[in-house]
């Protein structure tokens, strides 16, 4: 056995069961070595970013790392932008890296990097292998480490992967600490005190099933608001939950959400701050003087028990259980496609237990509320700032919760970064509905320049924010990478629209013109 097959045998072991790959001849050995593993699924992406927003997809869903394989330095490089976002979500990703062989590195040849380098950006733990017998045991402890939500990524030069090697045993994952005693108690006096001029700003693992009851106790005894982070990695959403607030993106917007609050405790999340510093701003959306407690921080910060904290917080304050009072369902909308118009016809055609992938920008802010009465659905989110996950989180997602649909919400402009992840939801006949939300520019720009005062748009400005000479046609694209699509114009079209993409299996695109 070489090295390369013990690694993946090991990875294997240790409950992986996907890889996401764009290979090249560095990891041929690999490449070779998934025919002999058949437990790992080998999916090629066309492009490193769709391996690693695909690697986030899954893992956000199946709570466990997948593999990346990926070429070198160019190809790590390619991939960077989803693992930052992988990174920001708390996402368990391994990457494995191909190298030169350690004897042909010293002569420059080509594709020649410095991949720790690249590496260490997005990474929690960095290693390169330096024998073939220690390429397997690197691997298990790649493995446990971003089993933890840390991105981990193994170089392994061709000699460790073609020189024989033996599996090693997988190490074992700590279960993510319980949140101390001192942060459940200082929560609980902050919110005595701050009664209902207090807010509970919840990310991560507090916008699971158990978070979300538990933090509904915790409202209706105290008076606190219940409001989630602007971008969630992953909450459960739909009738019978507790429906927080989403923090609005735009900063004055998310100033006037939190205004005259006394306490803020955020669990699973960080401190609210603007996106982007502007002139004479403060950087923090709370208001000045409040008070900030964490009873359990983000995700990226290293892995807490968001929700079993909760669920201590709400046993000490003695809430009792409460219940959601049921809403009534969304109705279908008429009329022209508007980003409100849009996101109704969404929430009101989805099907019971869909993961809703949301990379829609500025057409899809309004989604989770309009989607509070909506069949039961899990909402995969845009964490890390960087454009482009959508699609190929889509992918991952159907590839870890098959039985269940996908829709992904799609912004134009951030959809043409991956474009290629739709030939991989061909390929893999993945159950995605991608809903292209065609305003045919990069419409926040616009927003940013207006607010900055820039009302009239110069030849620069103009061309640089719009997509519209030549205006992409989104259903001839997606048919030439194998995925049937339509177009719709109205809200109308576009339910009907659904309704056809949705009761077909396999991935379809609809291209919302609004
Ligand atoms: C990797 C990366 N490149 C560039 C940007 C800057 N950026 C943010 S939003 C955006 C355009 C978004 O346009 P679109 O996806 O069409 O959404 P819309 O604003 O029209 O709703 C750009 C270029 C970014 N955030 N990330």
């Amino acid at each position: 056995m070489n090295g390369a097959e013990a690694l993946l045998r090991t990875a294997a072991a240790a409950g992986v069961q996907v890889c996401f790959a764009n290979p090249g001849t560095t990891e041929l050995p690999l490449v070779a070595g998934l025919d002999r593993v058949p437990q790992i699924r080998a999916v090629l992406g066309l492009f490193e970013g769709v391996c690693t927003g695909a690697a986030d997809g899954y893992a956000r869903m199946a709570g466990k790392p997948a593999l990346t394989l990926l070429h070198l330095g160019p190809g790590l490089a390619n991939g960077l932008a989803n693992l930052h976002n992988a990174r920001r979500a708390g996402s368990p990703v391994v990457n494995l890296v191909g190298e030169h062989a350690s004897w042909h590195r010293p002569h420059d040849p080509a594709l020649a990097s410095d991949i720790g380098l690249l590496a260490d950006w997005v990474s929690g733990w960095v290693r390169t292998s330096d024998s073939p017998a220690a390429v397997a045991a690197d691997g298990a402890e790649a493995i446990a480490v971003a089993s933890t939500g840390r991105v981990a990524t193994l170089i392994v030069p061709a000699e460790c992967q073609w020189g024989p090697g033996e599996p090693a045993t997988p190490v074992p994952v700590p279960a993510p600490a319980p949140v101390s005693e001192d942060a459940v108690r200082a929560a609980a006096t902050a919110l005595s005190r701050g009664g209902t001029g207090s807010v509970l700003l919840l990310g991560g693992p507090a916008l699971s099933e158990a978070g979300l009851r538990a933090a509904a106790r915790i409202a209706a005894t105290t008076g606190a608001r219940l409001v989630t982070e602007t971008f969630p990695a992953r909450a459960e959403w739909g009738a019978g939950l507790p429906a927080p607030a989403r923090l609005p993106y735009f900063p004055e917007q998310a100033r006037a959400a939190l205004d005259g609050i006394g306490e803020l405790v955020v669990v699973g999340a960080r401190a609210p701050v603007t996106f982007f510093g502007y002139p004479g701003e403060p950087s923090s959306t709370a208001p000045q003087g409040a008070v900030l407690s964490t009873l359990a921080g983000a995700a990226q910060d290293g892995p807490q028990d968001a929700a079993g904290a909760l669920e201590r917080l709400a046993d000490r304050l003695g809430a009792p259980e409460v219940t959601t009072p049921p809403l009534p369902a969304p109705t279908r909308p008429t009329g022209a496609l508007t980003p409100e118009t849009l996101t109704a016809a969404v929430a009101a055609c989805l099907p019971d237990g869909v993961l809703v992938v949301d990379e829609g920008a500025t057409t899809t802010l309004g989604y989770l509320a309009q989607a509070t009465a909506a069949p039961r659905h899990t909402v995969l989110g845009h964490v890390g700032g960087a454009i482009g996950q959508g699609m190929p989180v889509a992918v991952g997602a159907a590839i870890a919760a098959p039985d269940r649909p996908v829709i992904a919400l799609q912004a134009d402009g951030s959809g043409l970064y991956t474009v290629q992840a739709l030939w991989t939801q061909a390929r893999e006949h993945l159950d995605i509905t991608t809903v292209v939300c065609a305003n045919h520019g990069y419409r926040i720009l616009r927003f940013e320049l207006a607010r900055a005062g820039q009302e009239q748009l110069g030849p620069a400005t103009a061309s640089l924010t719009d997509l519209d000479d030549p205006r992409v046609d989104w259903v001839h694209l997606a048919q030439g990478l194998g995925v049937p699509a339509r177009q719709a114009n109205s809200a109308e079209e576009l339910t009907a629209a659904l309704e056809w993409a949705l009761t077909e299996p396999g991935p379809h695109l609809l291209q919302a013109t609004l």
